[in-house]
């Protein structure tokens, strides 16, 4: 088994962290990276040639790892979440096509954002000036080659309107897609093998000197595979770029809670990192 790398979009460029250091790739376009099939592989010859330095890379000029690629979501596939959802669409007699999805054959996919309204490591969220009830959804997120193929994985917020969803399911994209509605980053964790199914998902939330909310689940709760979801968004659509795709949320915080400006969502994954994000609303 070849040992996983981490790749960092950074403001020097693109690096690379292996268990022996940091490698820069020189004079290279983000985008011809990321969608390349077998960039595993591509990776570990680029730096079999490129001096080693010694440490870790810089967090603070870490930059989210979207170039041209868009981000694609899939939804309900962990029973908490169809759980919740049912829950906050009762009232518009929405319970039942959420049990169904969760069921079917074919998975809930959605368009989440392109990449003007992801926002990287450090920099704010969004919640809607229109909506009182807010939270993150700490999600793995697949990076999928322009072949369709995972490379790699990263961590995603897939920032929701929880009222506007609950009131009508054709309200959907307005609660998931607005100007700063998605987090990626900080790494792309690219290996070729699948990641255990015990890769812890956490997440916590920071108000002042409190933690409002913490949960964490596991990818063994995923009721679906990452290949499955991978070969459903391909059919029928070609993404040259590549794209990424989040997997879902398995941690709803209780219907009491909604994110406030000034928290700090902080969502780690096994083997990946720690992607933390302040909240923000707009003025006016
Ligand atoms: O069905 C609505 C969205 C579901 C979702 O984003 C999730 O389960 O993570
Ligand atoms: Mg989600």
């Amino acid at each position: 088994m070849r040992p996983a790398l981490r790749l960092f979009r950074t403001t020097q460029g693109a690096v690379v962290e292996d268990g022996d250091g940091c490698f820069t790739l020189p004079d290279v376009s983000w985008d011809d990276v990321v969608r390349r099939p077998g960039l595993g592989a591509w990776l570990r010859g680029q730096t079999s040639r490129l001096p080693v330095r010694s440490g870790s890379v810089d967090e603070s000029g870490v930059l989210s790892p979207i170039g041209r690629q868009e981000v694609w979501a899939a939804g309900v596939t962990y029973f908490r979440s169809r759980d919740a959802r049912m829950e906050e669409s009762k009232d518009a007699g929405g319970g039942d096509f959420y049990a169904r999805v969760y069921e079917a054959d074919r998975p809930e996919l959605f368009f989440k954002a392109t990449s003007s309204r992801v926002v990287g490591p450090g920099s704010p969220v969004r919640i809607r000036r229109d909506s009182r009830w807010n939270v993150p959804e700490p999600e793995l997120a697949l990076l999928l080659s322009a072949d369709g193929t995972i490379e790699g994985y990263t961590i995603g917020n897939d920032m929701s309107s929880r009222d506007i969803e609950g009131a009508n399911p054709l309200y959907l994209p307005q609660a998931k897609v607005y100007d700063g509605c998605c987090a990626l980053g900080p790494a792309l964790l690219v290996t070729d093998e699948p990641l255990p199914q015990s890769t812890a998902i956490r997440i916590e939330i920071r108000r002042g000197g409190i933690v409002p909310f913490r949960g964490e689940t596991t990818l063994e709760r995923m009721k679906r595979r990452p290949e499955e979801l991978a070969s459903w968004l391909f059919r029928e659509q070609s993404f040259p770029d590549g794209c990424f795709l989040l997997t879902g949320t398995g941690i709803v915080p209780p219907n009491d809670f909604t994110l406030e400006p000034g928290d700090e969502v902080r969502i780690g994954i096994d083997g990946i990192g720690t992607l933390v994000n302040p909240v923000e609303r707009r003025a006016g």
